[in-house]
């Protein structure tokens, strides 16, 4: 018997874990009260972490396809194959013509996000995707036109503020996003018994809304509109005295743009009252301390940029910015953005060049997902032959994932660095599985950044996986090696692949701890985070941003080009007549990949379309009825469910089902397949300023299913 102590790697909010094991089993998974940060709360996924290790449908030996017939193959064979299909590939059409998309799991991975870096370095491609374009890029790239760096994401100060302001996020089901703050439910109870407000723009009454103080409806997409008028509202007053106007750039610009946008002039697109909008800026601008925080509801639109952009406006300019209970910028101890080259991650960039076919930016090195399979399918000089997944299910988590499942069959080349056989992977000629979670070292780089307070936590792996085993970080290194010396690369570069593999993520870590200790002061080690099993906690965020403004014009820039030049996009949009699609999350869910865990797919179907009772009888379709939605790329058969929790106008489906499709070595899931979100949504609806993928507001028609075979379970 042993007790160990980590965090959970499955979502952001880095949850403590006390894990009891027995031998090579584990025997309970509880949450670790002594965790300084997460003080004991767990969702109820974190128990996956033992099924997962568990799951006889994980992969533990590379496999080759051969035809539709999968055979085991060893590593030394598998990685040898990989990388000289990949050279190959390069060498005949050139290194731009090898594609890599890297998934969600990457960012909670800590070799990955070690020597990834090295991998693609190696590789050389420009064609670089991730689930970055069907996510957080827009909150990225308006960080790096406004504070010059992408990774200066300001985080709500959730704990510390007076009025807490949530668009197109929630918390309470996704446990929280581009803010690691676990046990969302206890701090939105602590901010209502200090005294504070919570409110929620959604066009569903989410798990959030519920709780909250005030909750408003919004038409999908029309968040900018409704920030624009908040922001003409505050900017008629003056500013408070507190607002460091010499720090900002710009801010004549934005208050000559807001003029014209009265709340009454927003009022009937965004389906807000204008007296609503009018007291809702007030107090926002009167609280002692207030937040505004938009997450994924803001980003997968199409004026995703705008809204990140004006979210951080309208904090700054209510004097929120960079200060306690407003938005903050975390500074943990390990910080991948302060660390010295090749360690740290770069401040960005825009448009050094377009894909191909469609003509969108490049953005932070990399295309967005969403013209993925154009770049597969359209034939010509630059179309893509060969991909790498790393991590990624893009089959089911990109728009118009079933074009994108026809693309992957006609590849010259594919490789999946993944522990199962889904819809993604089956298509690849090799897949390359890591061990286990519970199997590796787990320290989190990335989610610090977003963490409410400063925080470091490490643990070493439960248990050994066993000789025939290659870490992510293994498998990376031994594939970047490999293609260097296809290539000639020297003495230099074999030497340095060496050299990364002997020191490891932990002596990396270590290294990263000592130089870039809290905003690069230096001084902490992996043994000293490592003696707090239950988590370091270093304390309350602190004003940082005079430190880190990474700007040209050491100011905050209010009035980014690209941005204001994207406002007249927004006023010539029509609004969309007839319904629109929108998504959602489970507690139970994880995107696409925790369906195979039989106890977070137990109970009554989840895969339902929610629809408001108005809409339903306009349409006379009847609660539990299987129904077909359709969209401009595709269609679905799902159960209806009726609830006036949605909008009208509006209907919802959850994210990251769709399971049905053969070949796919997931007997759980299988069985509890769904519809894939992503089979409707548009792979040519994108914010274009980022060209993230606007998953969200998908018009859509409902009608009742051809043949009502089924009538599915209600919830
Ligand atoms: N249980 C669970 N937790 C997860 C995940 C999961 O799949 N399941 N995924 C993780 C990941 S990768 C992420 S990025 C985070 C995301 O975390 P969140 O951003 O909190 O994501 P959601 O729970 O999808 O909440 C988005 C909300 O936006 C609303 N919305 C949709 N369109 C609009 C719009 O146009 N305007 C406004 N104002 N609202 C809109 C939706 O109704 C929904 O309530 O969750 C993480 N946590
Ligand atoms: N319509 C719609 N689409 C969405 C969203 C939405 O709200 N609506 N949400 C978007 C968001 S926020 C995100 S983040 C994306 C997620 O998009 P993806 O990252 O493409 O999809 P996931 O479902 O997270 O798939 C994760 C994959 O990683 C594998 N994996 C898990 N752990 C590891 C590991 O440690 N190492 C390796 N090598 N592989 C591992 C799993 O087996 C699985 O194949 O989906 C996006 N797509
Ligand atoms: S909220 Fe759940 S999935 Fe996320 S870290 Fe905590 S236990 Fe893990
Ligand atoms: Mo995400």
């Amino acid at each position: 018997m042993a007790t160990h102590h980590r965090a959970c790697n499955l979502c952001e909010a880095m949850c403590g874990l006390r894990i009891e094991t027995d031998g090579a089993r584990v025997t309970s998974i509880r949450g670790d009260e002594d965790d300084p940060f997460s003080k004991g709360y767990l969702c109820p996924k974190a128990t996956a972490l033992k099924d997962l290790h568990e799951d006889p449908d994980r992969l533990k030996q590379p496999m080759r396809r051969e035809g539709s017939q999968w055979k085991t193959i060893g590593w030394d064979e598998a990685l040898d194959e990989t990388a000289t299909r990949l050279h190959d590939v390069q060498k005949r059409h050139g290194r731009n013509a090898v594609a890599t998309y890297l998934g969600n799991p990457t960012t909670h991975n800590t070799g990955a996000l070690l020597f990834g870096p090295s991998f693609l370095r190696a590789l050389g491609t420009r064609s670089r995707f991730s689930a970055t374009s069907v996510d957080q890029l827009p909150h990225m790239l308006a960080a790096h036109w406004m504070f010059g760096h992408q990774l200066l994401l300001p985080v709500p100060d959730v704990d510390r503020t007076d009025f807490f302001l949530v668009l197109g996020a929630n918390p309470l089901a996704s446990n929280g996003s581009l803010m690691t703050a676990p046990g969302m439910r206890h701090r939105l109870d602590a901010l209502k018994q200090r005294g504070g407000t919570l409110v929620v723009i959604d066009p569903r009454r989410s798990e959030t809304a519920v709780r909250a103080d005030q909750h408003h409806f919004i038409r999908p997409g029309t968040d900018a509109l409704l920030l624009l008028a908040l922001l003409h509202e505050v900017l008629a007053s003056p500013l408070k005295p507190h607002v460091k106007v010499d720090q900002l750039h710009g801010l004549d610009e934005v208050r000559a743009l807001v003029k014209r946008f009265t709340p009454e002039s927003v009022s009937g697109a965004t389906g807000l009252a204008a007296e609503t909008i009018r007291t809702l800026a007030q107090r926002f601008a009167n609280a002692p301390s207030a937040v505004c925080y938009g997450r994924i509801g803001t980003s997968v639109q199409t004026f995703g940029t705008l809204c990140a952009w004006l979210i951080t406006v309208l904090n700054v300019v209510t004097g929120n910015l960079d200060r306690p209970g407003g938005a903050m910028f975390p500074m943990p101890p390990f910080d991948p953005r302060w660390l010295p080259r090749p360690m740290s991650v770069g401040p960005g960039s825009y448009g050094r060049w377009r894909s191909r076919v469609r003509g969108l930016p490049e953005v932070g090195g990399e295309l967005p997902v969403s013209v993925l399979a154009e770049e597969l399918l359209t034939p010509g000089e630059g179309q893509l032959r060969a991909l790498v997944t790393f991590a990624g299910n893009p089959v089911l988590s990109t728009p118009n994932g079933a074009q994108l499942d026809r693309a992957l069959a006609g590849l010259d080349f594919m490789v999946s660095i993944d522990p199962y056989l889904n819809e993604t992977t089956r298509h690849a000629h090799v897949i390359l599985p890591p061990p286990s979670p519970l199997e590796r070292v787990h320290f989190d780089v990335v989610f610090p950044m977003l963490a409410v307070r400063t925080v470091a936590r490490h643990a070493d792996a439960l248990f050994d996986p066993g000789p025939t085993a290659r870490h992510d970080w293994q498998i990376l290194i031994g594939l970047g090696k490999r293609l260097d010396a296809l290539r000639g690369a020297g003495v230099r570069a074999s030497l340095t692949w060496s050299v990364m593999e002997r020191l490891g993520p932990k002596r990396l870590l270590d290294l990263g701890l000592r130089l870039g200790a809290r905003g690069g002061r230096g001084g902490l080690s992996l043994k000293k985070v490592a003696a707090h099993e239950h988590g370091l906690d270093l304390g309350a965020l602190e004003p940082a941003l005079h430190l880190r403004l990474k700007t040209k014009s050491g100011r905050i820039e209010l009035y980014p080009r690209h941005l204001a030049d994207d406002v007249a996009r927004l006023e010539a949009a029509a609004p969309t007549e007839g319904l629109v699609l929108i998504n959602r999350r489970h507690t139970r869910d994880c995107n696409s990949w925790l369906h195979n865990v039989p106890r977070l797919v137990s109970g009554a179907d989840r895969c339902t379309l929610l629809m408001n009772p108005a809409d339903a009888s306009a349409r006379s379709l009847e609660d539990g009825a299987p129904v077909t939605v359709r969209s401009r790329v595709g269609e679905v058969t799902v159960a209806l469910q009726l609830s006036d929790e949605l909008m009208a106008g509006v209907v919802s489906l959850p994210h990251g089902y769709g399971h049905a499709r053969e070949g796919i070595r997931l007997q759980v899931a299988a069985d509890h397949a769904g519809a894939s979100v992503n089979d409707l949504s548009d792979d040519q609806r994108v914010d274009v300023v980022s060209g993230n993928a606007a998953l969200s507001g998908v018009p859509v028609q409902v009608v009742a299913a051809a043949s009502p075979s089924t009538r599915a379970p209600r919830s």
